[in-house]
This record gives structure tokens, C-alpha cells and sequence, in this order.
């Protein structure tokens, strides 16, 4: 399905009839994450954090997403849609430390960047092991539906997630018990270096949906209309009673997995340029400038309040304290239990202290 045309008009039959105020949020969300994403990139190579995933090319699929679900519904992340957390509001400045792992992180470092969560967002914990999120996603709508609430779950994965045992065990649930899920597979291409293509010998992915008989739909992953058009139909379904939807978003990630990878080492240049041509932004930015709504001074306006508002995060994470070490034994219960105190105090002390111990 795809809503915006390449020349930017909307299909009359497909268009979901958003505001244009709407609308225009939309590409602003969109930029917005791909600026974070850019600041995080650079800093990463500079020393200055230690990780990035980002989600460049794939801000439509996710931002599309977000904005299709209810606030009260679920997100459950694989860990390229911090774009969803700061859509539902989650402050930058919270994001931004957490990536620093500093005394501001919620994590208190004990996690790897992007690797947060915010309970109220509603928004899951990333869990790294591939497709693990998926039959969490599950259980956490089949609880909604047995509590009688009308609430339902968008979980993330990519392509490489549909070839885990996790995602068939899952999808089984899901189809057995009508759970209101829906399956948000963003198809990139890759899972890191392994083209799709080589990970599955099915033609879509979205087929791996009728052996579980949930429905499905194969989507234009880059238009950003077209993805929340889908996601609002299986979030519909899901609040009648229909249960499940499998959504196949067809997008590209135009960036590398994470900073920790080199693409070029896997695919070529021409095919990332084809790609770039595609780019989701510039499609909805096309859209919105035919509307009369949005210019070049308005988008260099923009850009610039997102770039300062990132400096400005940065900066202040960068003044804040390290997380305190003594955090991994009080920030876990309530009540400090004995045994996590004797750690704690032992830990202090350092292994040194223990080794001179040892020796006298
Ligand atoms: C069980 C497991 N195996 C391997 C990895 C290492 N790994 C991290 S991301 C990734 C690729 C995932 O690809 P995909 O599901 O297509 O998502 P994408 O990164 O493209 O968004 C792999 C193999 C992991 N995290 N967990």
C-alpha cells in the first residue's frame, strides 16, 4: 500500500485523512529523530558516548507507527525506535543522559545505550537477544484482553527477528488466543550484513503470517501515511475483538546496523543511493510543501531549533556526574536486603583491599 506518490500527491482512495497540523507533526517528529541521530553518530566517533543504534531511512515506519497507536496502547521496541518514546513525549534530556549513562540516566548505566524504557510511556525495555520481545509483546496483550481492557500492543522487529524461534512461538500464541498484538516487521533488507533475501527463502515476509492466520499487509515502510493508515486498521481490529495483524513495513536502513558497523563492506553504493532517492523524508516533505504549509525557510527554521535543542542536551550530560557505582546494590529494591548491602560494601572497599586482606 502506498498513500503519498512519488510526486508527493496522495492517493484520494487511501488517504486516512489526517489534519494537516497532523501531518506536519509527522515530518517534524521525523526530522527531529534523524538530527538526534546524527548528533549521536557524530559524538560516538568522537569518544564521546560508546554506542549508537539509530534508525536513519526508517523514521517513517516508526514514527508512523507511534502516532497510529493510542496512548493507551503498548510499545514494545526492538532498540531502533526512540523516535516512539520521544513521539509519546519522553523528555530528550532523560534520552540524551541515558545515552551518557551519567547520574540523569534512568538506567543508572547499567544498561547499554538505547537501551531505555519509561513505564509511564508505556513504552517496554529493549531486550538485545533478537525476536526475545516478541512473545513478550504477546503476553502482555493477552493480559490486556483477559483484564477486559480495551488496549492493544505494536511490537518491533526487523526482517532477521522473523527467522528466530521466538517470532513462530509468538505468532502461534497470538493467532491461538486472538491476542490484540500487532506485528510491526520493519523489512530494512539486512540483519547486519545478511541480506533478507538470504535469511528466508519465503518472497515476503508477510506471508509467514497466514501459517499462524493473521492477517497481514505488505507496506510502503517510507511513507509515512501509509504506515499509519495500516497500523490504525490492525489497531481497530485488535479493539473489536479481530485479535492480531502482521504488518510488513518495506523500508531501507540507510545508515550502518550501529556504530559498531561498516556497511560498505556488504552491500554497494549504488544500491544505498537508489535507497536515498526513496528517503522518507523527503516524500512527506514533497507532500506537505504541494499542501502550502511547510517551505525551505520553515524546514531550515526547524532544523536548526532541533540541532540547538541536541547541543543543549549534550552539553548538560556532559556536565552531569558519572552514575554512582554504589547505585547497582541500592537502586534495585525498595529495602536494601542484607545481602546486597554486604555487597555493596565489599564492592566499595575494591579488590585491592580484598587481595591485601587475602595476603596477610
Ligand atoms: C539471539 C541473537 N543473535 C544475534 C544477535 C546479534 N544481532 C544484533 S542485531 C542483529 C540483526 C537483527 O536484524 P533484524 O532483526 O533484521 O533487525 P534490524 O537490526 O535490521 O533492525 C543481530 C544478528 C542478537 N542480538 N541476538
Amino acid at each position: 500500500m502506498q498513500v503519498i506518490r512519488d510526486d508527493g500527491s496522495l492517493d484520494p482512495k487511501l488517504d486516512p485523512g489526517l489534519s494537516i497540523d497532523r501531518v506536519v507533526a509527522l515530518y517534524k517528529a521525523m526530522v527531529r529523530t534523524r538530527v538526534i541521530d546524527d548528533r549521536l553518530q557524530k559524538i560516538q566517533r568522537q569518544g564521546r558516548i560508546a554506542f549508537h543504534v539509530g534508525s536513519l531511512g526508517e523514521e517513517a515506519a516508526i514514527i508512523g507507527s507511534a502516532a497510529a497507536l493510542r496512548d493507551r496502547d503498548w510499545v514494545v521496541p526492538c532498540y531502533r525506535e526512540v523516535g516512539a518514546l520521544l513521539w509519546r513525549g519522553y523528555p530528550l534530556q532523560k534520552y540524551i543522559d541515558h545515552m551518557y549513562g551519567n547520574a540523569g540516566d534512568p538506567l543508572r548505566g547499567r544498561q547499554m545505550p538505547d537501551h531505555t524504557f519509561s513505564k509511564v510511556h508505556r513504552y517496554l525495555s529493549v531486550s538485545a537477544p533478537i525476536g526475545t520481545q516478541i512473545p513478550q509483546a504477546v503476553g502482555l496483550a493477552m493480559a490486556a484482553k483477559k483484564r477486559g481492557q480495551d488496549e492493544c500492543v505494536g511490537v518491533f522487529f526487523g526482517d532477521g527477528a522473523t527467522s528466530s524461534n521466538d517470532f513462530h512461538a509468538a505468532m502461534n500464541f497470538a493467532g491461538v488466543y486472538r491476542a490484540p498484538v500487532l506485528f510491526l516487521c520493519r523489512n530494512n533488507g539486512y540483519a547486519i550484513s545478511l541480506r533478507t533475501e538470504d535469511q528466508t527463502a519465503v518472497r515476503t515476509l508477510a506471508e509467514k503470517a497466514a501459517a499462524y492466520r493473521v492477517p497481514a499487509s505488505r507496506i510502503d515502510g517510507n511513507d509515512v501515511l501509509a504506515v499509519w493508515r495500516a497500523v490504525r486498521e490492525g489497531v481497530q481490529r485488535a479493539s473489536e475483538g479481530g485479535g492480531p495483524s502482521f504488518i510488513e513495513l518495506m523500508t531501507y536502513r540507510l545508515g550502518g546496523h550501529s556504530t559498531s558497523d561498516d556497511p560498505r563492506i556488504y552491500r554497494k553504493q549504488e544500491e544505498v543511493d537508489a535507497w536515498r532517492r526513496a528517503d522518507p523524508l523527503l516524500r512527506l516533505r514533497k507532500h506537505i510543501e504541494q499542501e502550502d504549509v511547510w517551505t525551505d525557510d520553515l524546514d531550515a527554521d526547524w532544523l536548526s531549533v532541533c540541532e540547538a535543542e541536541v547541543k543543549a542536551c549534550v552539553q548538560r550530560a556532559e556536565q552531569k556526574p558519572p552514575s554512582e557505582l554504589r547505585d547497582l546494590f541500592t537502586d534495585v529494591y525498595e529495602a536494601q536486603p542484607w545481602h546486597l548491602r554486604e555487597q555493596e560494601t565489599q564492592c566499595l572497599e575494591g579488590p585491592r583491599a580484598k587481595d591485601e586482606e587475602d595476603e596477610s
